[in-house]
């Protein structure tokens, strides 16, 4: 485990190699059920270049309207398929937070894809992590402080590694710059996916 600041600490190799393909093996089961979606810009409705689903009780979108967590895929209608097992153990040894997640982002990154500098700040629960687990190529991700113009550091985030944004780094700034093209032969298309585990609600 390295702290990159405080708060921010990184985990190289979390998951090992059947560990990743057992995951990669759940996500192909939950987006038989919840297919991946083109999210889009809340105003100007310019698409992502990522596309996501979720898994779990509630699940993160975006469109015209603006960013929400809600409980049912937009467009099946469907609720979101429950979280696998391997997720929720990553929870329970990566937060030390003592409540379930309740959403898990799935993004999914064409070789070209990136992702702004953003925050996570929709949730009510700051005093959760957000944990975050890579698949397939290497991501060069981004981060800096809570103001945007804050001077950034770059890692790379390889198959099986594992992030964590608590306390005090909670709300950084943070994106994807770019993909490392072929870099890792986990998806046989290449690519890279990300999840996300977030406590939305704050615990009753
Ligand atoms: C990604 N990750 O790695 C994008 N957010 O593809 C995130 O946006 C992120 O890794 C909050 C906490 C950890 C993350
Ligand atoms: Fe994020």
């Amino acid at each position: 485990m390295l702290t990159l600041a405080p708060g921010l600490t990184y985990y190289p190799d979390y998951l090992n190699r059947p560990a990743q393909e057992r995951l990669l093996q759940a996500l192909r089961e939950i987006t038989r059920d919840a297919p991946l979606f083109t999210p889009r810009m809340p105003r100007t409705g310019k698409p992502f270049s990522v596309r996501m689903t979720n898994c779990g009780p509630l699940g993160w979108v975006s469109d015209v309207e603006g960013y929400r967590y809600q409980p049912m895929h937009p467009d099946t209608g469907r609720p979101w398929p429950a979280m696998p097992d391997q997720v929720l153990a990553a929870w329970d040894s990566l937060s030390g937070y003592s409540h379930p997640p309740d959403a898990c982002l799935i993004n999914f990154y064409e070789p070209s894809a990136r992702m702004g500098l953003h925050q996570d700040k929709d949730e009510e629960e700051f005093a959760a992590p957000v944990v975050s687990l890579s698949l397939g190529d290497t991501a060069l991700f981004r981060y800096g402080g809570l103001d945007r113009k804050d001077p950034t550091k770059s890692v790379r985030l390889r198959s099986g590694d594992a992030i964590v944004f608590g306390g005090p780094a909670r709300l950084i700034y943070h994106g994807i710059d770019r993909l490392m093209a072929a870099s890792s032969d986990l998806l046989p298309q290449g690519g890279r996916l990300n999840l996300t585990l977030r406590k939305v609600g704050k615990p009753l």
